[in-house]
Formats: structure tokens, C-alpha cells, sequence
């Protein structure tokens, strides 16, 4: 296997002539802003709840009040993180690509808004976003202040109740997500995906769908993932750290 130097030069040089670059992020992307990603246990208050056990439609049923005050204390958590590295550097490869009249997607699985704080523009949340909140009586949706909430589970203004604009397990992404990320993998000629552990679909089959129509594709992780041995290059290490010397030597 390679060195990582030699894939990341090799990278770069597929980067500096791209035209259509797709990226997919996970929690891992955030977690050196101080994110927990999401098979982490959590810390302190929240230390014996199993996310996945949090993240589903009948998990907020059984106890809206404990779910919606999990996201709230995430919500929190989230407002306060500044972007890394990692997030700059994506946001910078879009500006590249865009002054040379290329194309750049950004997929992101995170809730947390930290792409769109780094400066990206083209980005399409395929959970949904933890800084939008809806009513489960008429759907409408608000952007909740700063201030945490009072009470919990959360009154809507309409009568019912706010949960927060994520995607549970079992629940539909947004359609239009869906169809954006789909044109995005089948006309990208790169596909980057980044801090995701690759487990959880429709988000982790679109590097595949970018490897059927020719594109190269990069994994950037920390750890191995099911992708790992079916993408075109593999690179082991931290988001943060990979991308910023990507983009160095790609656009120098
Ligand atoms: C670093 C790093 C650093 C750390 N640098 N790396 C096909 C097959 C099997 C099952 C299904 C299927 N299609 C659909 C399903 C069911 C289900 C599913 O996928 N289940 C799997 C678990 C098997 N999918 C769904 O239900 C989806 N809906 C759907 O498909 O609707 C149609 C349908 C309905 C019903 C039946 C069938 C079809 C919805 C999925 C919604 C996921 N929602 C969540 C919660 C969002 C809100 C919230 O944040 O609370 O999304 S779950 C959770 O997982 C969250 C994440 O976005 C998502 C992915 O996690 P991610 O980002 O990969 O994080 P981690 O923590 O897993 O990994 C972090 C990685 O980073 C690790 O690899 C680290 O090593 C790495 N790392 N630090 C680089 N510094």
C-alpha cells in the first residue's frame, strides 16, 4: 500500500483536474471541532443513552421530553462549535472548483450546520438539521433563538408539539436530498467521503454509485470502514489533517 504522502499526492493531482467533485461527510468531519460523532458514547449528562437508541421515531414517542431535550442540549452544543480545518479546506475546494467553472456538492449526513458556518454553499443535509425544529400537528417549521428551551417536549405555536428537522432510522430522507445527492454521485468524476463509518443507507451507497459511472473515489477516515477496500484510494488519518494538504498541493 502505498505511503500516505504518495496518495495524497496522487489525490491532489486528480483534484487539481477535476471538473465534478462530490463530497459525503459524517460525524467524523466534526469531531475535531469537538463533536461527538455519533457511535461515540456520549459524555457527562447524557453518558448512558445510546444515540442510536435516541434517533427514532418511537424513541421520541415513548419520550418526547427526553429526546427533544437531548437535541436541544445538542442543538446547544453545536451553536457554540466553530468549523475546522477540515470544513475550511472543503469550503476553499469549492471556491476553486467554482472559479474554473466546475462543479462541487457537498453531502453531508451532519446535523450541525458547521459546513454552511465554514463558508460552503453547495451543501445538501440528507438528515436534516438540528437548528430547524417542526411542528408534529402541521409540519411547519422555525428556527428556534439561541437560548435553550424552557420546556420539554417543546409546545409548537400550532397546538402540537417540535421535534427537531432530523431524519430518524426508518424515516424518508427529503426527497429532494435524495435526488441532488443521486445527480451528484452519477456525474461526479470525484468522490470524496469523508468521517463517515459507511453503515447507515441510502447515504453510505452513493460512493458506489460513483464507482459504477468511472469516478475515482477517496475515502478519508480514521478508521477503517465496509467502503475501505472497495474505494480507489483509501487514506487513513483525520479529516482535518488530510484535506488542508490536499488542497495545498492540488491548488499551489
Ligand atoms: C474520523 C475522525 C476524524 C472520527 N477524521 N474520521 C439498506 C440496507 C440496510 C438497511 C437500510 C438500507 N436502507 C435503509 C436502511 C435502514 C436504515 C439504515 O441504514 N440502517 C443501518 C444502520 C443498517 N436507514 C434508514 O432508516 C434511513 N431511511 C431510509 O432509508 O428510509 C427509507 C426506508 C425506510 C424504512 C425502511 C427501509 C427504508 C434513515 C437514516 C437516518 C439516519 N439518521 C441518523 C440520526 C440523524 C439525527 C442525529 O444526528 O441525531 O443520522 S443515525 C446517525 O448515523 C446520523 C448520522 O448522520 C448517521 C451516520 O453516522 P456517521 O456520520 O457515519 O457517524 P459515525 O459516528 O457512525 O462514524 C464516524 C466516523 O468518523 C467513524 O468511521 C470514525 O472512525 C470516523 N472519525 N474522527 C476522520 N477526526
Amino acid at each position: 500500500m502505498d505511503s500516505i504522502a504518495k496518495q495524497i499526492e496522487s489525490v491532489a493531482a486528480a483534484l487539481s483536474r477535476a471538473r465534478s467533485v462530490a463530497v459525503l461527510t459524517g460525524a467524523g468531519i466534526s469531531a475535531e471541532s469537538g463533536i461527538r460523532t455519533f457511535r461515540d458514547t456520549m459524555e457527562g449528562l447524557w453518558k448512558e443513552f445510546d444515540p442510536q437508541k435516541l434517533a427514532t421515531p418511537q424513541a421520541f414517542a415513548a419520550d418526547p421530553a427526553l429526546v427533544s431535550r437531548w437535541y436541544d442540549s445538542r442543538r446547544q452544543g453545536c451553536r457554540a462549535a466553530d468549523p475546522n480545518p477540515g470544513h475550511t479546506s472543503l469550503a476553499d475546494i469549492e471556491r476553486h472548483l467554482e472559479s474554473r467553472g466546475g462543479r462541487f456538492t457537498l453531502l453531508t449526513q451532519n446535523v450541525d450546520g458547521l459546513h454552511q458556518k465554514a463558508g460552503s454553499r453547495n451543501v445538501v443535509e440528507l438528515h436534516g438539521s438540528v437548528h430547524v425544529w417542526r411542528c408534529t400537528k402541521t409540519d411547519k417549521e422555525v428556527t428556534p433563538g439561541p437560548e435553550p428551551f424552557q420546556q420539554f417536549p417543546v409546545p409548537s405555536p400550532w397546538g402540537g408539539t417540535l421535534r427537531p428537522g432530523v431524519v430518524w432510522f426508518g424515516e424518508m430522507l427529503p426527497p429532494a436530498a435524495v435526488e441532488a445527492a443521486e445527480d451528484a454521485a452519477t456525474t461526479c468524476d470525484l468522490f470524496f467521503s469523508v468521517g463517515t463509518s459507511a453503515v447507515v443507507y441510502p447515504a453510505a451507497g452513493f460512493v458506489a454509485v460513483a464507482h459504477r459511472r468511472g469516478a475515482l473515489t477517496v475515502e478519508i477516515n480514521r478508521d477503517p470502514t465496509p467502503i475501505s477496500s472497495h474505494v480507489t484510494h483509501s487514506i487513513r488519518g483525520k479529516a482535518g489533517e488530510i484535506i488542508p494538504q490536499l488542497v495545498q498541493h492540488a491548488f499551489k
